[in-house]
């Protein structure tokens, strides 16, 4: 789509944007062109609202405050497209059970709440009130509390997710599973152990500072945009950004080579700068553990020759623990394993150290590429050995950086949406609202999905999300939730969890984030954090399209009022004034005093980390270093079994999680069509295929459960062999529920064992 001359007085104020060339065709496609112009203008700007977008930070003085993929994130949600009753009766569930995730959000905004009634296959409209009280019904009628699953997706505000734990808590359940448990729980668990805090470390600005930035198993080219612009600057200051992803990832690519932030989003630029790396899918702690092993080297030789050693001893005797374990484990590790396992040889990891150790300051970031293993937690904590040794931890420039998913997944959490409750958490609401909080560990996602299966829950109820999506082993994960008596979903769009009922159902349609708040006492503002522990306000500016839809914390209170009664607190009268949650906020967390005036600061206000001020909050007060072996396979639990393939599921450029803009992932060549797999020319050649063959894919898990998915479109990549990958959510059903990771119960969604076979049954005339 060509520039609209009607809209170039916008070019120079969001910093160019004009010649991002697909922002402009999504922003200009929808019907409201101008008015999501000027929301974009005030994204992520003080008096604008957080981008719905992912969790990366924001100066608030930059002009290129959003990105490409933020853009169509706006958009979608700022639609003026509604549902209505009438689009029901038109469909019944089970017809648009068999339409595409593409569809059904495309189809508008949930306008007005609805049930499901099962004699007609259909939902029609009920009266919020009804709502409420169909929900209070149904929650008095349980055994006990724990029946109950609240799951809560990473995009509900600091303000809704304070409410929702506190009614869940009051109803007395920790059963709150969530996004996060499919997500970073790795790096929240895996931090907390190694430094105390489970979250990154750093400042956005300490990008600004770092000598060195290595990126592991990440693609922020589609998924965190706006860190291209943090390591565009760094590159441009000379320093070296390494990049560790077992695909070819163009976006990343073109970004680690200095050039303008406008070009890095087209298709067209970019030539391969700094070092980048294709380990094998879950070779990272053992990439990791070789850049060790040759530093550790070094560190010795130089000390026999009577130099300082490599490593930061002072560092290392004041804030650690368990070094000498660690660096026994090092020792132990031959090269050969570390080879074999990361298929990186070990001249590119002595290079890769090489870099590291000319650093003064590194900053290492990761994403789901670390998180979504069985060993994802040794993996964290391997990369915060690397960094202890050399104490690139508290100081400016350097550091770890987890980059969260869900623009307030880290907001969700720190608000105590967390099925394993720190007791501090329970001790203060205990104190302040006079309560008994349950003290039990309650279920994570996939925990809750196999106590629905078992019968044991009766109830859920999800602040966002789609679940039955997002979540792996499509067909058990569909079973699990029909197993319930009722199903609630608080949510903007049309979505496949909406389609998965309960014997009773319930949408509850609510404002997003772009969306003017209107309460009792007037207009309100959320709060949400994002990667960097800063909080700040936001505040929709687009109205409502309907007057039947209600804010986030407006649902939970009246959900809450409805089933607890003002006996417990006047939840209504929270809801009139998002103020007074705050105030409760302040009252029970620690970082919160004077949470409401601190909101006023524009830009928000830093949570605090104790770790970046070298305080660790572990059980001996010391940063502790992880001495664990590497996995001997990552698939321990087939043994013996020959895995032809590992594959990741992973996003495309056109989806956020599981909603789909459009069926394009441009940086990969991809378009019209997400059924793919991508896989390296001589994987094809020995199993016979050409580029462009038709596949079907097969699990191989110990329980003879059948996961296979049909007609994929193999395509010849630059992956290394033995590694496949394919876009999610489409490939979830292959994600077997109990494959999941140590410590984390997070589906290893970037290490499937599979094997492929030549398409059977497959039609003809499908649009390639
Ligand atoms: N536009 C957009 N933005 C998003 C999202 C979205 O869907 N769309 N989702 C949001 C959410 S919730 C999250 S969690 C984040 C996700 O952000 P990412 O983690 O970037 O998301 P994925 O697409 O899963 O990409 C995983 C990347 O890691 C690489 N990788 C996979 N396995 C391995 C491995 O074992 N080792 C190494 N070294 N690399 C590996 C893959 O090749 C891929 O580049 O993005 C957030 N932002
Ligand atoms: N195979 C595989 N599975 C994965 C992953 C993977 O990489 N591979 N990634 C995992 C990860 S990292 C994550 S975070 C999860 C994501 O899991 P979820 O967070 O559950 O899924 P989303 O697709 O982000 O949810 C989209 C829905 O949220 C609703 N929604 C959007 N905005 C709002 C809002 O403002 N308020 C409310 N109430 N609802 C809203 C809309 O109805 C939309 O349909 O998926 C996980 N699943
Ligand atoms: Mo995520």
């Amino acid at each position: 789509m060509k520039f609209k001359p009607s809209i170039k007085p916008y070019q120079g104020a969001a910093g160019g944007w004009g010649s991002l060339e697909a922002t402009t065709r999504y922003v200009l496609d929808s019907k409201q062109a101008f008015k999501n112009i000027r929301n974009l203008l005030r994204v992520n700007k003080s008096k604008g609202f957080d981008c719905p977008g992912c969790a990366w930070g924001d100066d608030n003085t930059s002009t290129f405050s959003f990105c490409e993929n933020g853009a169509k994130a706006v958009s979608w949600e700022a639609t003026r497209k509604g549902l209505d009753a009438a689009f029901f009766e038109q469909h019944s569930v089970a017809n648009l059970y068999r339409q595409s995730d593409y569809f059904l959000e495309y189809q508008g905004r949930l306008t007005q709440p609805l049930r499901y009634n099962a004699q007609t296959d259909r939902y029609a409209p009920i009266s919020w009130q009804a709502a409420f009280a169909l929900i209070a019904q149904h929650l008095h009628g349980l055994d006990n509390p724990n029946q109950l699953e609240l799951y809560t997706s990473g995009r509900a505000s600091n303000e809704a997710s304070y409410l929702y734990q506190l009614f869940g808590r009051m109803f007395g359940t920790n059963n709150f599973p969530d996004c996060s448990n499919m997500c970073h729980e790795a790096s929240g668990s895996g931090l907390k152990q190694s430094i105390g805090v489970g979250k990154g470390t750093i400042h956005l600005n300490d990008f600004a500072l770092a000598d060195a930035i290595f990126v592991f198993g990440q693609n922020p080219g589609t998924n965190h945009p706006r860190m291209l612009h943090s390591l565009r600057h760094a590159a441009d200051r000379g320093a070296s950004i390494v990049t560790f992803n077992t695909l070819r990832e163009r976006g990343l690519e073109r970004f680690a080579d200095p050039q303008n932030p406008l070009e890095l989003l087209t298709p067209k630029s970019g030539r391969i700068s700094s070092r980048y790396y294709q380990p094998n899918l879950g070779g990272d702690m053992a990439a990791v553990r070789g850049m060790v092993k040759a530093l550790l080297e070094t560190h010795r030789q130089r000390q026999a020759e009577g130099h300082a050693g490599l490593f930061d001893e002072q560092f290392i005797a004041l804030h650690t623990q368990q070094v000498a374990d660690y660096l026994a484990a090092v020792d132990a590790t031959e090269w050969q394993q570390i080879v074999d396992q990361s298929g990186l040889s070990e001249q590119q990891l002595r290079e890769a150290a090489t870099i590291y150790q000319q650093a003064e300051r590194v900053i290492c970031t990761w994403a789901m590429g670390v998180t979504q293993h069985k060993h994802s937690i040794n993996t964290v904590r391997e990369i915060a050995n690397l960094q202890l040794l050399f104490g690139q931890i508290g100081k400016p420039g350097a550091g770890l950086c987890p980059v969260r998913g869900h623009s307030n997944v880290q907001g969700n959490r720190t608000m105590g949406i967390d099925e394993k409750p720190p007791a501090a958490l329970l001790d203060g609401l205990a104190a302040h609202f006079h309560f008994e909080p349950p003290r039990a560990p309650g279920h994570s996602t996939v925990e809750a999905l196999e106590a629905m299966l078992r019968g044991d829950v009766k109830v859920l109820i999800a602040l966002g999300g789609n679940l039955a999506a997002a979540a792996p082993d499509t067909a058990r994960t569909e079973s699990a939730i029909r197993r319930c008596g009722l199903t609630v979903h608080i949510a903007t769009k049309l979505n496949r969890s909406h389609l998965i009922t309960g014997a009773d159902a319930l949408i509850l349609p609510t404002l997003g984030r772009t969306e003017r708040d209107i309460q009792t006492t007037g207009s309100q503002y959320v709060t949400v954090e994002d990667s960097f522990s800063m909080v700040h306000a936001s505040e929709g500016v687009n109205p409502p399209l309907s007057a039947l839809q209600r804010s986030e914390t407006a649902i939970v209170a009246g959900i809450a009022d409805a089933v607890l009664g003002r006996e417990t607190l006047d939840w209504l009268q929270l809801a009139g004034d998002y103020g007074l949650i705050r105030e409760h906020i302040a009252a029970t967390l620690p970082g919160f005093a004077d949470f409401n005036r601190r909101c006023e600061e524009p830009g928000g206000f830093y949570l605090g980390n104790a770790a970046a001020e070298l305080r660790f909050t572990t059980p001996t007060g010391k940063a502790m270093f992880s001495a664990a072996a590497l996995p001997d396979t990552l698939f321990p639990q087939i043994a013996g079994q020959v895995v032809p393939f590992t594959l990741q599921t992973l996003r495309s450029h056109d989806q956020y999680n599981t909603t789909i803009y459009g069926m394009d992932d441009r940086y990969r060549g991809v378009y019209g069509q997400r059924d793919v797999v991508f896989i390296h020319p001589q994987d094809l050649a020995k199993l016979g295929l050409r580029d462009g063959d038709r596949v079907d894919i097969e699990t191989l898990w110990h329980d003879n459960v059948n996961r296979k998915v049909r007609g994929f479109k193999a395509i010849a990549y630059d992956i290394p062999p033995g590694n496949l990958a394919a876009y999610y959510p489409e490939t979830n059903p292959l994600v077997p529920l109990s494959s999941f990771g140590d410590g984390t119960h997070t589906p290893t969604s970037k290490s499937v064992p599979v094997r492929l076979t030549p398409a059977q049954n497959v039609a003809t005339d499908r649009i390639i």
